[in-house]
């Protein structure tokens, strides 16, 4: 399968993230791509596209916000990674204050997401190394691989949290619907729930959203992904930590089906490795070797595919998970 990746992705090297109330060293750091590489071999860079195709999803506004902030927050006089602190929870997003603390909370939800001196540039190539595995695909690929780091799942339209700024899936998502593709289905298993691509997509019936995930009223993104959001183009399918793929397999089968029903003519897969039982952050209790089965059966949806890669902290065994779903494909 072509892999796809850009070095300028490594510019993004966050020191910590803010939680429980204290900073704990970041969970999406450098180790992870280390470890993806060495399991994936030859990857491909991408070409510039430029950021034509991200407006397509992303405001302005918000553009610029990720590209200026970290200047900006060191033009204050602060030092280290870029972290919002205050959030405009009680509406008047629409009071767009130029104080740089004041635009990172009006553009985020979470403290987990900072902006250090190379997050813009690692999130653009993140891009355009998905734009590349996408142009793959629709150039008579059955499948391509886009290793898309940091993630995108949590990203919306005008705003970060989740590790994610620029949103992957939606962005190869609005492309391939303006190259000519007709209904485009979106299979999110992460272990969290994919909001930023829920709330992009919410109401359209040229996108379909599945996602199997763990249960948000016990586990980060919390306010979105609960099944009561499921309608129309949406489907969430919550799990309880503990999850193993026996809990898990039904789950994945009902997402595939619906899609199927719908009859989509390309599927972006947003794989996280964070499913399994190793993994620091998350809870469910997949294997190794259930990734391969896993990727079969999307496989055997006959569809073209674009996977994009999302989280997944368990450095030990990301590698050798991330292979394992790749050769189902
Ligand atoms: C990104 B992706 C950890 C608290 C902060 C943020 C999780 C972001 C996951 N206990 N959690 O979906 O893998
Ligand atoms: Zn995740």
């Amino acid at each position: 399968m072509r892999c796809f990746w850009d070095e300028r992705q490594r510019a993004h090297a966050p020191e910590a993230e803010f939680f429980n109330g204290k900073l704990h060293p970041a969970a999406e750091h450098q180790g992870r791509v280390d470890a993806i590489l060495a399991a994936i071999g030859a990857v491909e860079a991408p070409r510039d596209s430029g950021m034509e195709l991200l407006l397509r999803v992303h405001s302005q506004e918000y553009l610029d916000l990720l590209r200026d902030a970290h200047r900006e927050w060191l033009a204050a006089g602060r030092e280290g990674d870029a972290f919002p602190y205050t959030f405009p929870i009680v509406g008047r997003r629409s009071l767009y204050l130029s104080r740089i603390d004041a635009r990172l909370g009006q553009h985020s939800f979470d403290t987990s997401t900072p902006i250090g001196p190379g997050t813009w540039d690692a999130c653009y190539w993140s891009v355009q190394t998905a734009l590349a595995g996408l142009a793959a695909v629709l150039g008579g690929e059955q499948s391509a691989f886009a290793f898309t780091r940091p993630p995108g799942h949590h990203a919306g339209c005008d705003y970060f949290g989740g590790y994610s700024y620029l949103n992957h899936a939606a962005v190869c998502a609005e492309a391939a619907l303006a190259a000519g593709s007709r209904r485009i289905a979106i299979l999110d298993v992460d272990y969290h729930h994919g909001n930023g691509t829920q709330d992009i997509f919410a109401g359209r019936d040229d996108v379909l959203f599945a996602s199997i995930h763990a249960d948000p009223s016990t586990d980060y993104p919390f306010f979105w992904g609960h099944a009561d959001e499921s309608k129309g183009n949406i489907l969430n399918l919550p799990l309880p930590r503990g999850t193993d793929w026996n809990g898990y397999a039904p789950a994945f089968t009902a997402a595939i089906d619906w899609l199927e029903e719908r009859e989509p003519d390309l599927l972006i897969v947003s794989y996280g490795a964070d499913t399994h039982e190793a993994d620091p952050i998350s809870h469910f209790k997949l294997k190794t070797s259930d990734y391969a089965p896993m990727a079969r059966r999307i496989a055997a949806m006959g569809l073209p595919t674009l996977i994009v890669m999302e989280g997944g902290y368990a450095v030990d065994a990301l590698g050798a998970n991330v292979a394992a779903f790749l050769s189902g494909f």
